[in-house]
């Protein structure tokens, strides 16, 4: 009998985010933590939109810090931050479900492989970051962010970004961002490959907005899915005003990361308000408990920082 011949192991999936500078998993989330989620979601983009919460992204400018006096004079708003807040006005059960997505097993599954942390010391070295939503830009005319790299400006040379792009002696990730949205979603475009090196004369020749980078890619996701990438790869959004778009926005740090990441999350002034979340919907008594681990390091992060100015990655 010939010998069957052994399928090629599956790559894991931070040899694949290595490799790609994306991944996608499929179906991350139940149809009850779908429907739970785009209510509380629908609830707070209406509060973000009529000015309630101010912490928002503002149709018009890219980059922080947002200014939400501008909201009632602009398109619209983009986004809504700081989903973890303890001062949003929202009813519990809102709360409870953006806190158990953030802190989803399953999630954190993934965000620990990504980070190279095996099951045991997952729990001592996640830090809490960013937990953010994408919405579709109100005031009809949509909007599109230009190709960027989250941490390095367009100004950088090609050393410079070789140097910052460099990959570091830790066996995973720094940090990892994701993007899992409630409706399906078709707005980020990537160019596979380019977190890993400079950009070419063409991609630094070619206009910001440009629409046919060569080796463009759109990320195809459906409500459910989620997609993990590379905050340094080449990347932009493009917003159409008439799709319904909630796409949750986080990111997960690293404890033993370099203090450089002190600037990509404070920046968003979540050091004010971490020490007030509230983990109480988290039946589980052990994603408690790594919930708590996890807002600590963060406290603790802002804690080295205090009075510290960190300024802002990139302008505009
Ligand atoms: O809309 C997206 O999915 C991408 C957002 C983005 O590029 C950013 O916030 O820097």
């Amino acid at each position: 009998m010939p010998t069957p011949t052994p399928s090629p192991p599956h790559p894991s999936l931070l040899t694949t985010l290595q490799k790609t500078g994306y991944l996608t998993l499929p179906s991350l989330l139940t149809p009850p933590e779908l429907t739970a989620l785009r209510a509380a979601a629908t609830h707070l983009t209406t509060i973000a939109r009529t000015g309630i919460w101010p912490h928002v992204r503002t149709v018009g400018k890219q980059f922080p810090p947002w200014d939400a006096s501008l909201v009632p004079h602009q398109a619209g708003i983009w986004g809504v931050q700081h989903l973890l807040h303890p001062d949003l006005p929202i009813s519990q059960a809102e709360r409870d479900a953006f806190v158990g997505v953030y802190f989803h097993k399953r999630l954190l599954g993934a965000v620990g492989e990504l980070l190279g942390l095996d099951s045991s010391s997952e729990e001592e070295m996640m830090t809490m970051e960013l937990m953010n939503m994408l919405v579709r830009p109100d005031g009809g005319e949509g909007f599109e962010l230009c190709w960027h790299r989250d941490d390095i400006p367009a100004s950088a040379t090609a050393e410079e970004e070789v140097e910052k792009l460099r990959p570091k002696k830790e066996k995973g990730y720094g940090h990892t961002q994701w993007n899992l949205p409630l409706f399906d979603d078709e707005s980020l475009v990537v160019v596979p490959g380019s977190h890993r090196r400079a950009r070419t004369e063409a991609e630094r020749a070619a206009d910001p907005y440009e629409k046919d980078f060569p080796g463009q890619v759109t990320v195809k996701l459906r409500a459910g899915d989620v997609v993990f990438y590379d905050n340094n790869i080449l990347h932009r959004g493009v917003y159409d005003a008439a799709r319904e778009r909630m796409t949750l926005h986080g990111s997960v740090g690293h404890a033993g990361a370099s203090r450089d990441r002190a600037r990509n999350v404070l920046q968003h002034g979540v050091g004010d308000w971490v020490d007030r979340c509230d983990f109480s919907g988290l039946k589980d008594k052990n994603q408690r408990k790594t919930a708590e681990g996890m807002r600590r390091r963060l406290v603790e992060l802002g804690r080295e920082n205090e009075g510290k100015d960190v300024g802002f990655s990139l302008e505009g």
